[in-house]
């Protein structure tokens, strides 16, 4: 079965090819697309009744790009066909070629548009270059053609972001030429005629240079010295920095070359396959195994958020920017008018980083409506409880909603450490109560941790995850245990760091190598940053229930003891003079006297140990959560971290690490903790399992 259809269409100018590009479920150019595109638009040139082609995807989608899920695998045994053919046939094809843009065109999709003559689109239609987001770089000619058309300095801002452009932008900066109101078959063969009509000339992008000529070499210099920190570690933003200034330096063919090489280096690199691992873990996170195809999620069209705080917030901000009226409700007016000032107070911020344009934040800001009364939610579709983390307070809060909601309507709370089914039963309704996790800032971590309850209905559950998508999130399902999938985690990946402190390490080590790993913040900033009181006080409840005979880490305590509680106090961890965080030797010294107290005798820690063992400790703890069913799969908890915890995602996630590592390596580092350091290293029940596959893969390699 052909993944590209033929068809003649005549015009009053002549006679249009529209090849038909129908991969579903979204029109991927996999290695069969471009075999048969290739050979479909040789025929169309070959056939003497055709004037001109139009190029188009089944169901008004282009192409988003090449087939993700062909990279790593072994080229098949039939011909191989590069995009970069494709795009050649098309560039020197004599007759006019119109690329008909519809939905998306992504990534190789938008380089076959590129090399097409001319692009029409329809204006919900989304252009870019996404290839940065899976450790690639546009290898068909991105890098050369899209500076050719919309400058190098915007072409560095598209490409390293992937971000895509609209529609309007893109005809307003050239990259399309005309946009189709109606049926987008239509108006790209009327746009047809109209090219064979006035003769138009066939412009070939990669002859453009204009745009090109008189570049600054400044602009390299500075825009790599700006991304510099952000790009740490990272390959394949570099190398698209390397391949545009090469646009510029270099003649056409010579450029193009050297696109393909760095390219091919992306191609070739770990990060690539750790970011694709990413990309299909998120989305694989979506789906819910077990589950009848006949529960389908009830639409959510209207939202409630009780409690104005930070929290509360940012959650109504999310419902807000997807377009959905959401009340926001609080116990006085005063702390309504705090939470209505914060909103504002975002959304400026975001206005004024150009992440939103005030029109947006207009549309937004209406659909946020203040109040005071229960009563006045009852209708809403879903209501998130954002009050107070304690379990009296949310009891009472759900008591209320249970009396005023619509039956239908789902009961949520974004606890983040209590126990749901504790909350559900404070109603009548335990199965339409569902815990759903966001993460601070709530309107902009993408990660919403959905906590199942014993009770919760599955049209909840998939309706929350439903939901998710429409805000903006990467949803992952979670049991309801002690710290759900991402808190629990994050208590080893704290121990560990603070064990290491004990046994010779210090903070700004620590943290030096986790940002060396990647993290964009080490774990003691963070804790400085989000405050170290938060997490004492929540200690201090939970002593009475801590395990005395487990190893302990009191630095944290003593600290707060002292009253430093991290940024907020000027001091924590680190001191501070304004945001900024300096090595402190009082903190060094307490260390120290804590290492005396536990008798533990100091000594050099490495920064590749530091990373090994907090790592291996998650992806352990990883594995007893997916053991215990709280996570449904390893994947999940990557989406978790990378887009909820700040895990760089170019490595993959803890569990996708550990993998690469190989389980027989983690295995070791774990059995040898176990034995040093007791019950807190207890081995996951399938860790040895995995590690005696890995051993036996390992024995198969030649040294
Ligand atoms: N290849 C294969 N499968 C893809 C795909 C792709 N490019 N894009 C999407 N899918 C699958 C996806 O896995 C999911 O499958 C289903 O389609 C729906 O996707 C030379 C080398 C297109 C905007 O990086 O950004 O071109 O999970 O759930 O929210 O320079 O998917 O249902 O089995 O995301 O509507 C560059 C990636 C490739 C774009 C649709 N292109 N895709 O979003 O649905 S590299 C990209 C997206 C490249 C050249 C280089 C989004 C989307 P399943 P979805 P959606």
């Amino acid at each position: 079965m052909s993944t590209v259809h033929s068809s003649l269409h005549r015009t009053g100018a002549g006679a249009v090819a529209v090849l038909t590009i129908d991969n579903p479920p979204v029109n991927a150019m996999s290695m069969a697309v471009r075999i048969d595109l290739l050979a479909a638009v040789w025929d169309a040139a070959d056939n003497a009744q055709v004037q001109a082609l139009v190029l188009i995807g089944a169901g008004g989608k282009f192409i988003p790009g090449a087939d993700i899920r062909e990279f790593g695998k072994p080229q098949g045994a039939g011909p191989v066909i590069s995009g970069r053919e494709v795009i050649a046939a098309l560039e020197s094809c004599p007759k006019p070629v119109i690329a008909a843009l519809g939905v998306h065109a992504l990534g190789g999709g938008l380089e076959i548009a590129l090399g097409c003559h001319f692009r029409v689109a329809t204006s919900d239609c989304k252009l870019g270059l996404p290839e940065v987001s899976i450790g690639l770089l546009p290898g068909a000619g991105g890098t050369q053609r899209l500076p050719r058309l919309v400058g190098p300095a915007r072409a560095l801002e598209l490409i390293t972001s992937g971000k895509p452009m609209t529609a309007a932008d893109a005809q307003d900066s050239g990259v399309v030429d005309e946009l189709v109101d109606g049926p987008l078959l239509e108006g790209a063969l009327a746009f047809a005629q109209r090219v064979l009509t006035k003769a138009r000339p066939l412009q070939r992008v990669s002859e453009r240079n204009q745009r090109l000529a008189g570049t600054d070499a400044a602009l390299f210099t500075e825009f790599r010295a700006k991304h510099a920190k952000k790009w740490r570690g990272q390959i394949a933003p570099q190398r698209i920095v390397d391949c545009i200034e090469a646009a510029c330096t270099k003649p056409f063919a010579e450029a193009y070359a050297f696109e393909l090489a760095a390219f091919d280096e992306c191609k070739a690199s770990a990060q690539r396959a750790a970011l694709i691992h990413a990309f299909q873990a998120e989305r694989e996170a979506a789906r819910i195994p077990g589950l009848s195809a006949d529960v389908q999620p009830q639409p959510i069209r209207s939202a409630a958020v009780i409690g104005a705080g930070t929290m509360g917030g940012g959650i109504a901000m999310c419902f807000a920017n997807a377009g959905l009226p959401v009340w926001l409700l609080d116990a006085n007016p005063e702390s309504l008018a705090r939470g209505r000032a914060l909103i504002e107070k975002n959304y400026a911020t975001s206005v004024a980083r150009g992440s939103l344009s005030q029109a947006q934040v207009d549309r937004a800001l209406a659909l946020i409506t203040g109040t005071l009364e229960y009563a006045a939610i009852g209708d809403a579709d879903i209501v998130v409880e954002a009050a107070f983390e304690d379990l009296v307070v949310k009891k009472h809060v759900f008591q209320q909603l249970d009396a005023v909601m619509k039956p239908s309507a789902v009961l949520a709370t974004n606890t983040s450490t209590l126990d749901i089914d504790k909350i559900a039963n404070a109603t009548a309704r335990p199965a339409q109560v569902i815990g759903a996790h966001f993460f601070s800032p709530a309107n902009v971590m993408k990660l919403l941790e959905v906590v199942r309850g014993a009770a919760t209905s599955p049209q909840v559950i998939v309706t929350t995850m439903a939901l998710a998508k429409t805000i903006g999130k990467t949803a992952v399902l979670s049991g309801n245990a002690d710290g759900f999938i991402g808190n629990r985690i994050l208590a080893v990946y704290g121990r560990e760091c603070d064990f290491l402190l004990e046994e010779g390490a210090t903070p700004w080590q620590v943290d030096r190598a986790l940002q060396g790993f990647g993290f964009p913040m080490g774990l003691y900033l963070m804790r400085d940053m989000a405050g170290l009181d938060v997490g004492w006080r929540i200690r201090q409840y939970r002593e009475q229930f801590r395990d005395k005979a487990l190893r302990y880490s009191p630095i944290a305590d003593r600290l707060c003891e002292r009253g430093r509680f991290g940024q907020k106090t000027g001091a924590g961890y680190y001191r501070y003079t304004g945001r900024d965080g300096s090595p402190d030797a009082d903190v060094e010294r307490l260390i120290e006297e804590v290492s005396r107290e536990m008798k533990i005798t100091r000594r050099a820690v490495s920064d590749d140990e530091i990373v090994s063992r907090v790592l291996s400790a998650m992806a352990n703890e990883g594995l007893k959560i997916v053991g215990e069913g709280i996570a449904l799969r390893e994947g999940d908890i990557d989406a978790a971290y990378v887009h909820g915890y700040g895990f760089p995602r170019h490595q993959g996630g803890p569990m996708y690490w550990a993998a690469q590592q190989g389980w027989d390596i983690i295995h070791d580092t774990v059995t040898r903790l176990h034995a040093a350091q007791g019950a807190l290293w207890a081995p996951a029940p399938r860790l040895a399992a995995l590690a005696e596959q890995d051993r036996q893969t390992r024995a198969l390699i030649p040294a």
